[in-house]
């Protein structure tokens, strides 16, 4: 594995860089992707930051979000992924990705937080965090750029929006001296927590209701499951990004220990979401079935009729359950 300061060599010398994020994109990995886009600029380094997809409205605050595009323009030298744990969660731009791995006169650099990455680039950076802002930061000051305004905010964005506004178990010392840098850099965390984490739309406030009125419990009321239907979403004509946050309230629940969220991409299949208080290795239990991510947040993508979902996920947690 590189050392940031490798990495941080390697970025400094390349020509051009574009930095991908991963499909469905977080506030992390687009905070990531914008804070360091900058950063190469204001080095004089052509840089560009990509998703696949729009970036979700919540984050559109951030002017620096106007700088991420559907499609790689430059044909650049170098190929960064920020917080993205395998190559398939690049999506549509995996193929990209990979037809540089290898390739003469291209550099890939794979910069993440996840336990489960697969470490698929030519340089890879992996270390835990409560996000990979974290290491982002660490990355920009090794680069010997001075942290302004815009990239404070941007990686504000992705420690407050993985952290769970700096309250998960993983946040540590670590987190706040990071978050410290940012604040003294020019970051605005509270215009960062209302806009990317607490305000919603009466159709999603609405729609989150009635899913929380019909949470399922199961294993003895350990387990809580909510359930987003396509036809849910149709009704209050949100998208799959409004379901974000669901699966945090079922864990603020009192004896729950595993917090699930069954997100109907199409007929017969869910996309699943996992939270724990720390009992039950979630990672372990989405690996099971093909997915992963940290031990107390996960998800991976099920097949079936819901009461088939629900005995397998039942089946997949006791066998991760320790002391359950
Ligand atoms: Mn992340």
């Amino acid at each position: 594995m590189s050392t940031i300061e490798e990495i941080a060599k390697v970025l400094n010398n390349s020509k051009s860089v574009t930095i991908f994020t991963h499909v469905r994109p977080d506030g992390d990995t687009l905070g990531c992707a914008v804070a360091l886009r900058r950063a190469l600029s204001l080095k004089g380094i052509a840089a560009e930051a990509v998703n696949e997809g729009p970036v979700p409205e919540r984050f559109c605050f951030l002017e620096e979000m106007k700088e991420v595009s559907r499609t790689p323009r430059l044909d650049a030298e170098t190929l960064v992924a920020v917080d993205t744990s395998d190559i398939s969660r690049l999506g549509r731009h995996e193929e990209i990705f990979r037809a540089a791995l290898g390739k003469r006169g291209k550099v890939t650099v794979n910069f993440d937080h996840h336990i489960s990455n697969t470490r698929y680039a030519q340089y890879n950076f992996v270390r835990e965090r409560a996000s990979n802002a974290e290491n982002v930061l660490e990355l920009i000051e090794a680069m010997g750029v001075t942290l302004d305004k815009e990239i404070s905010d941007a990686l504000l964005l992705g420690m407050c929006t993985d952290s769970g506004s700096f309250s998960h178990a993983d946040v540590s010392g670590d987190t706040f001296r990071a978050a410290a840098k940012a604040a003294d850099g020019g970051g605005d965390i509270h215009t960062v927590y209302v806009e990317s984490m607490n305000r919603r739309s009466k159709a999603r406030a609405q729609m989150y209701a009635e899913v929380v009125s019909k949470l399922r419990f199961l294993s003895d009321d350990t387990v809580a499951v909510a359930l987003v239907t396509d036809e849910l979403l149709k009704k209050y004509a949100l998208d799959q990004d409004a379901t974000e946050g669901i699966v945090d309230f079922g864990l603020s629940i009192d004896g729950v220990e595993v917090s699930i969220c069954l997100l109907e991409v199409r007929k017969g299949q869910y996309k699943v979401s996992f939270r724990s208080k720390g009992k039950v290795d979630v990672n372990a239990v989405a690996r099971m079935y093909g997915g992963g991510g940290h031990v107390l947040a996960s998800g991976c993508m099920l097949f079936g009729d819901l009461e088939e979902i629900c005995d397998k996920l039942r089946y997949a947690i006791w066998q991760h359950a320790g002391d359950l």
